[in-house]
């Protein structure tokens, strides 16, 4: 054996650093798209916030909620049914709000109103029929998170919109109906993350301003 072949690493060696620089690679990456995704989340939420803010802000302003953006160009585009027991659903009226339009996936906000709400309305309007909107917890709506709500705001997620089987409740925030779902993550299916404000909370912001009664 020579002396140059004895002071380098033997295959053995090499083999083993390397494994454990892959470990150490790995150690590091996974946690850092986890954090990733977290703040990804968190800016959905500060965005929603936001949205939230400024949909009641322009209930101040207008004695409405807007309707949703239909053409994809952020304005409000009026509602197509104005009966107070239906709603309608569209992008978020991002430019008519002058808020976010895109999530940190490069999707639209999402905004579905109670038309009830969306004519002007007054401290004892609520929804009722197919214009109570609600946001629950299964597909099936087997238990509510809220159950009579002016509008509800969401983010599809990382994922979009999941087919079903899989998407089950994916496919419940997109079918363009009244109802909703709302809960933590699941791998690999649900991470469309809602909110909503409820009736009191716009009631109050209105009467806090003096707009209503
Ligand atoms: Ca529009
Ligand atoms: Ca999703
Ligand atoms: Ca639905």
């Amino acid at each position: 054996m020579n002396k140059l072949y004895k002071s380098g690493f033997t295959l053995v060696e090499m083999a083993i650093v390397l494994v454990i620089l892959g470990l150490l690679i790995s150690a590091f990456l996974i946690p850092l798209a986890a954090q990733l995704e977290q703040s990804r989340n968190a800016e959905v939420r500060r965005d929603l916030l936001e949205i939230k803010e400024a949909l009641l802000g322009f209930a101040v302003i207008n004695g409405r909620l807007p309707c949703p953006d239909t053409d994809g160009n952020g304005t409000d585009d009026g509602c197509a049914n104005t009966n107070a027991t239906s709603t309608s659903g569209g992008n978020v009226p991002w430019a008519t709000l002058d808020t976010k339009q895109l999530d940190p996936w490069g999707r639209r906000y999402q905004y579905q109103v109670n038309n009830a709400f969306s004519t002007t309305f007054l401290l004892t309007t609520t929804g009722s029929g197919a214009g109570l909107i609600r946001v629950c917890t299964t597909s099936a709506c087997s238990g509510t998170e809220a159950s009579n709500v002016p509008l509800v705001i969401f983010s599809t997620g990382q994922n979009g919109a999941v087919i079903p089987p899989a998407g089950l409740d994916e496919q419940e925030n997109v079918d363009g109906d009244k109802d909703f779902v709302s809960h933590d993550f699941a791998t690999g299916g649900f991470d469309d993350i809602v909110v909503w404000i409820s009736t009191n909370v716009l009631m109050n912001r209105m009467v806090s301003v003096g707009k209503l009664p």
